[in-house]
């Protein structure tokens, strides 16, 4: 299952950390965790970006379940840290299905940061959509960065998807506009909007991505129909902030977490998701357009807390 990549490269597991630094004495777990332990445990769910909130809910439930004398042994522990990890993941039962406009093309945004991955994930987007039988339409509504543009046409011809561009360092809202006349015109199913993700401001950023929503809205009703937004999972809490500031552009209708692969620190993920109501629904594994999944808290919960452990 490509989740286990999440800790390829990572020594020991969440688990086997926990286990020497905050199981100390397994035997006493009938009596309760000691203090120490409590705090070495809330140590390495931090130092795996976990973030302070996922922190102290997963080592407070997991302290009323010892003192309760539900978990009895080392496995009951690990089990149980994996159930709340894969609770507080959890989203939509589909997270890979979109919604769809009620007749007419379906307008989906991708947002974030300058190199999180947004156009290496809407390339990604377009090859699975288009595999699952959507005729996809992509526009290059980053006309900022140099070279954004030639990227994007680069992976539309290499997917076989038409692809609309303006020219460098024009109105993104006005791509955007042309974008959905031409998907109107050809009658495609799926529009994906690759946007910027640096401008001379950040608050320069949030306008223009405020107006690129409202131009879409009024060309199509109910416009845009997905925002999602493309976190670094390898940048741990920093992209909990990024994810707090481009709420206030496009609301995002949900996240997708890249660069997964290599020695990434997944953990990132809990705290996104603790932190923001917005569901996890796509991860990057990789630079190429096979390298993105569907999103499985579950799958994702155990990969995080015990992959590469034999139990
Ligand atoms: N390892 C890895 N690299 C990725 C992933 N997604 C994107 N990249 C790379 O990250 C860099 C920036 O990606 P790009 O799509 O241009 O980011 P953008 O600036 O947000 O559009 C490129 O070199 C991509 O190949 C991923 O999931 N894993
Ligand atoms: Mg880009």
């Amino acid at each position: 299952m490509a989740t286990s990549r999440v800790t390829a490269g990572r020594k020991l597991s969440l688990w086997g950390k926990i286990k020497r630094l905050a199981l100390t004495d397994v035997g006493a777990l009938v009596r309760g965790f000691k203090a120490a332990d409590i705090e070495a445990m809330e140590q390495v769910l931090l130092e795996a970006d976990f973030g302070i909130a996922a922190t102290t809910e997963i080592v407070d439930e997991l302290e009323v379940l010892v003192r309760r004398g539900t978990l009895k042994s080392e496995d009951d522990v690990k089990q149980a840290i994996v159930e709340r990890v894969a609770t507080l993941l959890t989203g939509p039962p589909d997270p890979g299905r979109l919604a769809r406009a009620a007749s007419g093309p379906t307008v989906l945004v991708v947002m974030g940061v300058n190199g999180t991955g947004k156009t290496t994930s809407v390339a990604k987007l377009a090859a699975r959509f288009k595999a699952q039988g959507d005729q996809v339409l992509l526009v290059a509504a980053d006309t900022y960065r140099a070279g954004a543009i030639d990227q994007l046409k680069t992976w539309a011809e290499r997917i076989g998807v038409p692809c609309v561009s303006g020219a460098p360092g024009g109105d993104p809202a006005a791509v955007a506009f042309d974008g959905l006349e031409a998907a109107v015109a050809r009658k495609v199913s799926l529009v994906i909007i690759d946007t910027a993700g640096r401008l001379h401001t950040q608050e320069g950023l949030m306008e223009e991505l405020r107006k690129v929503g409202r131009v879409i809205g009024r060309k199509i009703p109910g416009a845009p129909h997905e925002a999602l937004l493309v976190l670094d999972g390898t940048v741990g809490q920093n992209a909990v902030q990024q994810a707090k500031q481009f709420t206030e552009s496009i609301a995002p209708t949900g996240l997708i977490i890249t660069k997964l692969d290599g020695t990434a620190r997944g953990g990132a993920a809990v705290a996104l998701r603790r932190e923001l109501a917005v569901p996890i629904r796509f991860l990057g594994f990789g630079e190429t357009l096979d390298d993105l999944v569907e999103f499985d808290p579950r799958q994702f919960a155990r990969d995080l807390v015990a992959a590469g452990d034999d139990a």
